[in-house]
């Protein structure tokens, strides 16, 4: 699915647009299952806003944008467990990881039209710290995203260090502003590969069109956290290769009821 010249990019720069990775039927499935999903949510009266909060825009713009997101998808359709397993993701995945992936956690990220959610500009190191920096997303589109609808702005080259968070949360945005991003307007069926490092964002959606992301993060199978702070269920899933570790598989946690 990818070429060498391509692992090349991906180094260098911390991401990587691939394009078709998955076909109109797929794309079609995923966004029937998201608008389900949804609906779901709103039937058990959990159809909260998840728009990012701060000052990074002013707070009368801040309040009227909104955004459908929500973890786990996997464990809420089928059709996103074969998602992020799938043979064209594990082919990319394989070369720009290395052999042995596991599934961090999955969400879904819906810009709906006219007031869709901006996202500062932000590194995801700081949500869950790692070792050796393997981590990567990888955002499915599953709407043609432009930079009228929110597509994702990206800082090439910006994964070589950790930078300072306003309260862990994201970058200054003076200093970092979203226009300060690469736009990467991609199609539906592609996938935005970034590193965990990589400064990333994307603008409100303004325009008349939803925008519907899926982003699935992923670690190699050898890349431990340095600090518990995030834990999502399927977490360690792998996806393919092998766990080197026999006695590492499954964290150490006690369920508290
Ligand atoms: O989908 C987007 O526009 C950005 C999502 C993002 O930055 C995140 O979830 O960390």
């Amino acid at each position: 699915m990818i070429k060498p010249q391509d692992v090349k990019f991906y180094k260098e720069n911390g991401y990587l647009l691939v394009r078709g990775v998955f076909n109109e039927d797929e794309v079609a499935a995923m966004r029937t299952s998201v608008d389900r999903i949804i609906q779901r949510a709103a039937a058990a009266k959990q159809d909260a806003n998840h728009a990012w909060q701060g000052d990074y825009l002013p707070p009368e713009e801040l309040k009227k944008l909104v955004l459908k997101g929500f973890h786990d998808v996997h464990y809420h359709d089928a059709v996103f467990l074969q998602a992020l397993s799938h043979l064209n993701m594990t082919a990319v995945l394989s070369q720009l990881i290395g052999p042995n992936v596991q599934l961090h956690h999955s969400k879904m990220l819906v810009k709906p039209p006219e007031n869709g959610a901006a996202f500062p500009m932000h590194q995801d190191h700081p949500y869950f710290p790692h070792e050796k920096h393997t981590m990567l997303a990888a955002s499915v589109h599953l709407d043609d995203a432009d930079f009228d609808n929110g597509c994702l702005h990206v800082i090439p080259g910006s994964h070589k260090s950790s930078l300072p968070h306003v309260g862990k949360h994201y970058l200054d945005a003076k200093q970092y502003p979203i226009s300060a991003g690469l736009a990467c307007p991609a199609s539906a069926g592609d996938v935005l590969f970034f590193n965990y490092l990589t400064v990333h964002g994307s603008p409100p959606n303004r325009s008349e069109r939803t925008r519907r992301n899926v982003l699935f993060q992923y670690r190699s199978a050898d890349d431990f956290p340095t600090e518990n702070v995030h834990f999502d269920w399927g977490m360690g899933l792998m996806v393919c290769g092998e766990n080197p570790y026999f006695d590492k598989v499954k964290p150490k946690y006690t369920i508290v009821s």
